[in-house]
Formats: C-alpha cells, structure tokens, sequence
C-alpha cells in the first residue's frame, strides 16, 4: 500500500532491481561493501559473523528494504562497520540508532522499528565489535570512534547515500539511543548540532569518565560474596528494599511499589540495624551493613568534597542487588579502566580509589565525557532534544539526568519554560534502565517490547512524539507509557501513566481515585 506523502522507491525498475542496481561504495571512499541485499518483509535475517557476546545474531524486518554494510577506515589504525536499511515506504525521514555499554554492538532491533515506521535507519559497530573493551588498548583511535566519530561518520554518510538512494532531498534527521546510546545523543547535539533535528536520548551516560568510576566504586564497598558483611542480594531485595519501601513508597499517596519521586524519598536504613535480634537470616543489618548501605544510596564525592557523581536512587535495589552491587567487579568498568583509562590488562578492580576516577576524569579518553553546561548552537539551528529516565534504574542513577537538566539550565540562563522550547525531560516511575519494570514503562524507545503494542503516535511514543515536534512544532507535555499484563501484549493493557515533564511530578488525585486509572494523577510543579 502507498501512503499519501511518502516516496515510494520504484520508478519504473521495482523496488528490487533499484536495490540491487545501488553501488553505495562507489559514492563512499575508501569504503568496502559487505553486503547489499534487497530483503522482503518478514525476513528472519542472519548475522553469522556477528560477535557473539553482542547476542543479536537475528532479526526480523517487517518491511521491504534494501540492505547495505559497509566498513571504512576512521584513521590509520581503526574502522567502522554500518549498517543502512532503506525501507520501501520512506517518509523522507533518516534515523541513526545507538549502542551501549562499552560496546560494539549494532541495535537491529532498533533498525528493524525504524524501517518499519518508514525511517531509512542507520547503525555502527561504534568502531569496534563486540562488548568487550579490550580493542580501546593502546589505540585511541577505537576510543574516538567509541566516544563521537563512529556515530558522526555514520551518520553523515547515511544521510547522503539515503539521499542518492531514493533521488529526493531528505525531510528531517533523528537519532533515537538509550544508556550509551543516550550520550551519543547529547554528545552529538553538543558537537554536531548538524547532524541530528531531533534526538530521543534515554537514560543517558553522561559524565561518563564519572559515572564508570561512580560504577566501579560499588564493589570495593560490597566486597566480595564471600566477604563477612556482604549483603546478599535476598537481603537487599526483602530486608532493605521493604524498609525502603515502608518509609517512601506512600509519600505518593499510594502504596503500589513504585516512589513516584525519589528525590522526595530521603531513605535511612538505621531502622534495619540489629538490636536484639541477630543478622543470621538477613533480617537485619550489622553496623558496618547499615554504613555500607549509606554509601551506596550517597553522592559519591571527590576528596574535597565536591559531588564526582550523585547517589543512586531509591527503589533501584532489587536489580541492583544482581549487578552494582552483586559482589564481583563491574564489568564494563573493568574494560573501561584496564583498556582505555589505564592501560593496565592486569589492573585489579577490588584496588579502585579515587585516584583512578581522578586518572579517568582528566584523561578523558576520546573526549568521551559528554558534560555540556549549553547547547545552544544545537538549540539555535532549530534542534530538539527528548530525553527520559526510568525512576528504577539500576544502572545509572536517574539523578544524574536532573543533574543534567539543571546544569544545562543554569549554563544556559534558562528557566524550564525556555528549556521546553528544546529540551524536554521525562521521569518514568517504575521503569528500570531503558525499559521494563513495574511501571507503565512502553514509550516507543527502541526496538522490540518498548514499541509492541501501542500506536506509533505522539501521545504514547517518544520518536513519534519527536517527529511532531520537530516537523510540526508540537511538543509533547507528557508521554503516555503502557503497562501490558506480564509486559505481554497479548495479555492487553495493565494500565497507563502519564509520565511528566521535568520538573513537573506526577501527583496523585486522592482517595477514590484508581491509582490504575491514567487519570488519577496530574503533572503538576514541584515548587512549594
Ligand atoms: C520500463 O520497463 C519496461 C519493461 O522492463 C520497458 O519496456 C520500458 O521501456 C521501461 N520504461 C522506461 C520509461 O524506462
Ligand atoms: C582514502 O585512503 C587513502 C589511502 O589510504 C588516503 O590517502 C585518503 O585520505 C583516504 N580518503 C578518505 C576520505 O579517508
Ligand atoms: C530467526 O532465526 C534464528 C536462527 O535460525 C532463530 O534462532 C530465531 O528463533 C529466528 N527468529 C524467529 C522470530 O523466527
Ligand atoms: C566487525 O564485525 C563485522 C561483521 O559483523 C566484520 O565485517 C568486521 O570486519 C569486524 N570489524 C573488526 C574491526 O573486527
Ligand atoms: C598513522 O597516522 C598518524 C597520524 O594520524 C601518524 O602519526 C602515524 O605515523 C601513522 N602510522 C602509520 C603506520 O602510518
Ligand atoms: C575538587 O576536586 C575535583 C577533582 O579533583 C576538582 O575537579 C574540583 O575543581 C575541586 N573543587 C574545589 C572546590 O576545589
Ligand atoms: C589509591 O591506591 C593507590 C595504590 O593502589 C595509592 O597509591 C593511592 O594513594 C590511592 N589513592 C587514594 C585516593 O586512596
Ligand atoms: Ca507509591
């Protein structure tokens, strides 16, 4: 079917033989083709050479497209591998999709939901595979591509073979990433205000020298398992998170599990400490427990006593409890500090101190560290940024993305009327790091679960919210998430939440009112 507005690239020869006829490293140089294949709808295609580790060696496409990959160099001593995928029903839209971690790893999934909503969609190996860190030693080169240019190169070699391709000027660029995904948003808006109109940056690792020391700091604090305080996971996912709980999930009105607003809950796990009874079954904490507790839910400070990183937010523990603070070294960390920051293969994670986060916060490898306090000469071309953060996230505290909002307000001398007018940023409750959780966590942010289900509509889904923004100056006030029944879209809808804009907090309407019903709860300013 051909929708009215969108090009259909036929002509006279069929989608098909345009594929196959397209020489795209004929107009790259120095690049290396690897494939070009015109792939029909509902293709389960294969990636045999993909890294293992990046477990995507699948995916279904639900459209017609054209595929090429190709590989160029980024200097002397590094490449990229992208993929393009030129769906037959274009909207004269492009994306660029991110990566995560310290990876390494194309998102096909986030390729195939741009396809099949009429995005020509582009992705990178980030200029190494696999999510391993090992590559970035002794080459900083893999590290600049890790950090910007594997994105940047990507992403403007995407739009002009988009272009040729199709034989139509492009309609509007957008970038959609979550995790690492989500600072190469900002980064890219921070250094290539051209490259993007609109980027939908989820979760973002921002400050990222930081935040990977932030990260490697837990495991010095938790030790080992066999350590003698350790706290077990049993014991953070019952003892702690249920005092956590009794002490800050009614602060919303309602008592559901999910703390509407962290930044309300000020927990204090002195409560927990043992009196009479002994901590044998994890019921309760020894003194050196509680403490290591604090440090956790604590800003992690330099020794002078400024914020390095702040605290992880409550509610995050019980998934935390598996990773952060499981009791072995984290390890995109341990890459990170060994290959890129160190240079040390043999470096011992369990040795961590602030003088690695020192080491780390002034070498900045690749200029990775994506801390803008403006970004003007994106906002001024007419750029928009959309970014979101689950209120669970056990992996990058969703303080760090207030800390953001307020940084670049402060840098900018905006008040958050005129941060609207580019910048929106969306707390989700409920959601832990990217998606899933308790809450109504399906927005539209990726491939996969977060789009299944719900309309590709500005209401319920961040990219969709986006293009109206940018291309009919429609902001989204709020954004709509769905909860299906056991995150099963064929079980139906659970229930909805109206996710707020920052600084905006969700509040409830009362008793008498259904906490399931989306109605119950108004955004509404948290100024006194
Ligand atoms: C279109 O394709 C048909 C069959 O392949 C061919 O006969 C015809 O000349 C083509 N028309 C144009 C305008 O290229
Ligand atoms: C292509 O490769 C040649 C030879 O290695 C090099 O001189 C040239 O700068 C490269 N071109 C680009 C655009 O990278
Ligand atoms: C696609 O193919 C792979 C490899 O053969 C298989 O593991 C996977 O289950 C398939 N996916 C679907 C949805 O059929
Ligand atoms: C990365 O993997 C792709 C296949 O997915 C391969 O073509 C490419 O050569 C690999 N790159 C490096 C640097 O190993
Ligand atoms: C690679 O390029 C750098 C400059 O970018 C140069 O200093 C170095 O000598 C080159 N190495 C080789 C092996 O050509
Ligand atoms: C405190 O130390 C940090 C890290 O060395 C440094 O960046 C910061 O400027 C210092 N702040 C003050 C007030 O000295
Ligand atoms: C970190 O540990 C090293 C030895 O591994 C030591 O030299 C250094 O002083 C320590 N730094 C801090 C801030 O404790
Ligand atoms: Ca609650």
């Amino acid at each position: 079917m051909v929708l009215p507005g969108l090009a259909v690239a036929t002509g006279n020869a069929t989608f098909q033989d345009r594929c196959l006829a397209f020489t795209p490293e004929a107009h790259v140089s120095n690049s290396t083709r690897t494939e070009l294949q015109f792939v029909p709808a509902g293709t389960n295609l294969t990636f045999p050479d993909n890294d293992a580790t990046c477990n995507r060696a699948s995916q279904v496409v639900s459209v017609d497209i054209c595929r090429a990959t190709l590989s160029i160099p980024t200097s002397n001593r590094s490449s990229i591998t992208f993929e393009v995928w030129l769906p037959e029903v274009w909207t004269g839209r492009t994306l660029a999709t991110g990566n995560g971690g310290i990876d390494g790893c194309i998102k096909y999934e986030d390729i195939a939901y741009g396809v099949a909503n009429g995005f020509a969609t582009v992705g990178t190996n980030n200029g190494h595979n696999g999510t391993r860190g090992n590559d970035f030693y002794q080459n900083e080169d893999i590290v600049i591509d890790f950090a910007w240019r594997a994105l940047h190169t990507s992403t403007v070699i995407s739009k002009s073979l988009t272009a040729l391709f199709y034989g139509e000027p492009l309609v509007k660029s957008y970038f959609l990433g979550c995790s690492l995904g989500g600072r190469q948003g900002i980064k890219a808006a921070e250094k290539f205000p051209e490259d993007f109109d609109g980027i939908v940056a989820g979760s973002p690792a921002v400050d990222f020298n930081n935040l990977y020391s932030w990260r490697a700091s837990f495991f010095p604090i938790t030790g080992a398992i066999a350590s003698p305080d350790f706290i077990s996971a049993k014991t953070w996912n019952t003892t702690i998170h249920d005092e956590l709980l009794r002490q800050c999930d009614e602060l919303d009105g309602v008592k559901d599990g999910i703390i509407e607003d962290p930044t309300l809950c000020d927990f204090r796990p002195e409560p927990l400490l043992c009196g009479l009874c002994t901590n044998q079954n994890g019921n309760c904490l020894s003194m050196v427990q509680v403490d290591m507790v604090k440090k956790v839910y604590n800003d992690y400070l330099w020794p002078n006593g400024t914020l390095m990183f702040p605290g992880m937010q409550p509610g995050s523990e019980v998934l935390a409890a598996r990773g952060l603070y499981g009791g072995s070294p984290w390890p995109t960390s341990v890459g990170w500090f060994r290959y890129a920051v160190l240079a040390d293969p043999a470096w011992d994670a369990s040795k961590y101190n602030l003088t690695d986060a020192s080491i780390a916060a002034t070498k900045d490898p690749g200029d990775v560290r994506t801390w803008p306090s403006s970004l003007s000469s994106f906002e001024s071309r007419g750029g928009k940024i959309l970014t979101y953060h689950g209120l669970q996230d056990q992996q990058i505290t969703s303080f760090n993305s207030d800390r953001l909002y307020q940084r670049l307000a402060a840098g900018m001398g905006y008040k958050s009327e005129r941060m609207d007018l580019f910048y929106r940023y969306f707390r989700v409750p409920g959601m832990f790091h990217c998606n899933t959780g308790p809450g109504a966590w399906v927005l539209g942010q990726g491939g996969g679960a977060a789009a299944k289900g719900i309309p590709f509509q500005p209401e319920h889904n961040v990219l969709a919210a986006m293009v109206d923004w940018v291309e009919k100056g429609v902001a989204p006030d709020s954004i709509m998430g769905t909860k299906f029944v056991g995150d099963d879209v064929g079980n139906g809808v659970a229930h909805k939440h109206r996710h707020c804009r920052y600084p905006l907090r969700s509040v409830y309407s009362g008793v008498g009112h259904d906490p399931l019903d989306e109605n119950s709860w108004q955004c509404q300013t948290t100024e006194a």
